[in-house]
């Protein structure tokens, strides 16, 4: 290896991302999330007391480097593109840095995105009037750390294609992913979106090493396939469906491990979720209030950014009758009053308050809630805005609680405005 070849690499590596554009695909609904995605986009969900889900992907685009970002939003975005307009605005467009939110517009014709890869498509001019060298395409709805740089620097030594980033799951959860098998190269030799029989990983019987929905494709290349795929009257125009299998047949697409550019591992495992459904979402909260949380928010080398309004510190209010407002091992975010009542191993999000008398257990309250007296809640999932009344008990009864609100197999249950027959503006 010559004299300096380290340097130039890593030279041409920090120069590739200033030339690579983010998509981030945020306008899918994610259903599985119940009542939480009926009025919101699943990248648009709060999380973690004072954070939404898409926070995650563009803080990872930033981070890493990556300053040319499009959020393709399609189904319910206000509240999306209001988050981003507020808190995602930062970036030094002197220096071409920059966010666009690209709403589904029937740019092409009078039709709205037929799949993921169609909403990329349909927005061709828009990506590469940037020149872009590489395309990152990401999902908006999973939560995870990661250095794409290192995926780059993967991609340029392979000279691939499109390198897609994996990670290795139970092989009964593989049927909700793309499952990949690969040689000892690294190099994709086969692809299968959401097979019902997925292939293990050779030697691990238990586990399949499945696509993460994270494409780094050298532009030309992703230009010339989107055209052809929007030719194909069999196409769905999807990634996962078509693209990615089209491209594994063309023999340089490879493979990128996760755990090679994850920036919080746990006990050696790279840490990635996909809070997609109401128990997923239930757990990675909760993960977040417990002593040692697996998902390390308080990483200055990684901050993750957000938009948050200026609030009074949280505040904990002892009752003229003696009663103490009290939280442990919990989350309490900005504006959060709790008033001679006591929370435990809980989240919650900005200006919730809690009256007297009321006890709140393993539960997560989204923004603006206000619980009543005498409340008793365990674990539950409190959409924003809700009121809920004096006196009320979730979380004993969960039969009588299947009657009235949303409960799901793990005993999660989730109360919504509409639920609580509540009137919004
Ligand atoms: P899924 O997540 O099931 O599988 P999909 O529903 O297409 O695939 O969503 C991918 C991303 O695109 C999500 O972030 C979603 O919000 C967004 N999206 C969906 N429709 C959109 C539209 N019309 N406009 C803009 N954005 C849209 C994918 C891959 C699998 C892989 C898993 C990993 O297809 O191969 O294993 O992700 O979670
Ligand atoms: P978020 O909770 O994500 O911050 P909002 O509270 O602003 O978002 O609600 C998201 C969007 O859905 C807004 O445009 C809001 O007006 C609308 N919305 C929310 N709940 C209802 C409802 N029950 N009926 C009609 N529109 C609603």
């Amino acid at each position: 290896m010559p004299t300096g070849y380290h340097e130039t690499a890593s030279r041409f590596i920090s120069l590739s991302i200033k030339k690579t554009y983010a998509v981030v695909l945020a306008g899918g609904r994610g259903s599985r999330l119940k009542h939480l995605t009926d009025w919101r986009a699943k990248p648009a969900v709060p999380f973690g007391g004072n954070l939404r889900i898409i926070d995650f992907p563009l803080a990872n685009c930033v981070n890493s480097g990556i300053r040319h970002i499009g959020v393709f939003t399609q189904y319910k975005a206000h509240s999306l593109i209001r988050h981003i307009q507020r808190g995602w605005n930062f970036l030094a467009a002197n220096l071409e840095e920059f966010i666009e939110v690209i709403p589904a517009q029937q740019r092409l014709d009078d039709n709205w995105y037929q799949g993921t890869a169609d909403a990329v498509f349909q927005n061709l001019d828009i990506i590469y009037r940037n020149e872009p060298r590489y395309v990152l395409v990401l999902g908006g709805d999973h939560v995870y750390k990661m250095d794409y740089e290192k995926m780059l620097a993967d991609h340029v030594a392979r000279q691939a294609e499109v390198t897609i980033a994996c990670l290795e799951v139970p092989l009964a959860e593989a049927v909700a992913f793309g499952v990949m098998g690969v040689d000892d190269e690294r190099r994709v030799v086969d692809f299968h979106e959401k097979p019902c029989h997925p292939h293990p990983i050779p030697g691990q019987p238990d586990k399949a090493l499945v696509s993460m929905g994270i494409y780094l494709f050298d532009a030309d290349v992703l230009h010339a396939e989107l055209h052809r795929d929007a030719q194909d009257a069999d196409s769905s125009h999807d990634f996962g469906k078509d693209l990615i299998p089209r491209l594994v047949t063309r023999g340089r697409a490879y493979a990128h491990h996760f755990a090679d550019s994850c920036v919080n591992m746990v006990d050696g495992m790279p840490y990635w979720r996909d809070v997609g459904t109401l128990d997923a979402y239930w757990e990675a909260n909760m993960d977040l209030a417990k002593v040692t949380p697996d998902l390390n928010l308080y990483d200055d080398d990684w901050p993750i950014w957000s938009y948050a309004l200026q609030l009074p510190a949280a505040k904990f209010i002892l009752n003229d009758d003696g009663r103490r407002g009290q939280a442990w091992e919990s989350l309490v975010a900005g504006g959060c009053i709790v008033s001679g009542a006591t929370v435990l191993r809980s989240v919650l999000f900005s200006k919730v308050r809690i009256d007297s008398h009321s006890y709140i257990e393993d539960s997560v309250i989204l923004p603006e809630t206000v619980v009543g007296n005498h409340v008793t809640l365990k674990r539950v999932v409190v959409d924003k805005r809700c009121r809920i009344p004096d006196g009320l008990t979730v979380g004993v009864d969960i039969a009588a609680d299947r009657e009235r609100f949303y409960v799901s197999e793990q005993g999660i249950t989730l109360i919504t405005p509409s639920m609580l027959d509540q009137q919004l503006p």
